[in-house]
């Protein structure tokens, strides 16, 4: 059976436990304890000598990097999420790399500084997250125009290109990221969280977390 290595405050374990919910696919999920070190001993490094989660074991087969396994997933279980023609692809493509590059990026940077480093003894880096702030606010006006004219992320079917960045967004509440300026962008968000897939994953994330 798939087996899928993550963490619940992790979006690009998320990432991949969103798509393995939209293709509903059978699976277990083992959270990593990232907090006590997990992704460092030897068990876990065999799997991903990067230290990094998610990792997924496909029978035989390790992958790591959540756009590599979302890509793989999709393809594999020729879903519509990621159809075979090759400039739908390139544009999908395209979108998950805008998520995790720019978007996600930012993302990242806003909630470690302002939510994580708690957890591992640092200090917030207030340039860093000035230029976090900065580029979402760049970022999230350009995709929002693009969302002012369709429905989807890169057209008009939920493909793994609105996967990818409904959890790069993931964030922004607890990071306090506001995002209600860009209506387009918040309409589309509302309406992604809303579907099973999503939802899904969610009810799981609160079980883990004690909620
Ligand atoms: N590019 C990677 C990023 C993975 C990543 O940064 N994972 C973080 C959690 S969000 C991690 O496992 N960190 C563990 C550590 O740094 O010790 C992907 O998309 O899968």
């Amino acid at each position: 059976m798939l087996k899928v290595y993550g963490h619940p405050f992790s979006s690009p374990s998320n990432k991949v436990r969103y798509a393995v919910s939209a293709l509903e696919l059978e699976h277990a999920f083992h959270t990593v304890d990232l907090a006590g070190g997990e992704q460092r001993g030897a068990a876990f490094m065999a799997l991903n000598p990067m230290s990094r989660v998610p990792v997924i074991q496909d029978g035989d087969f390790t992958l790591t990097e959540s756009d590599a396994i979302l890509r793989y997933l999709a393809t594999k279980h020729k879903s519509d999420l990621f159809p075979g023609d090759l400039m739908a692809r390139a544009n999908i493509d395209r979108w998950m790399s805008f998520a995790s590059v720019h978007l996600g990026q930012s993302m990242g940077r806003v909630m470690f500084n302002r939510v994580l480093y708690k957890f591992i003894g640092q200090e917030p880096d207030e340039r860093s997250l000035a230029f976090g702030l900065k580029m979402i606010a760049t970022d999230g006006a350009h995709l929002n125009k693009v969302l002012e004219g369709r429905e989807f992320v890169a057209g008009d079917t939920l493909s793994i290109a609105d996967i990818a960045m409904i959890a790069a967004l993931d964030p922004a509440e607890l990071a306090q990221v506001d995002l209600s300026d860009f209506k387009a962008l918040s309409a589309w968000r509302k309406r992604i969280m809303a579907m099973a897939f999503y939802q899904n994953v969610h009810t799981h994330f609160g079980a883990e977390l004690g909620m």
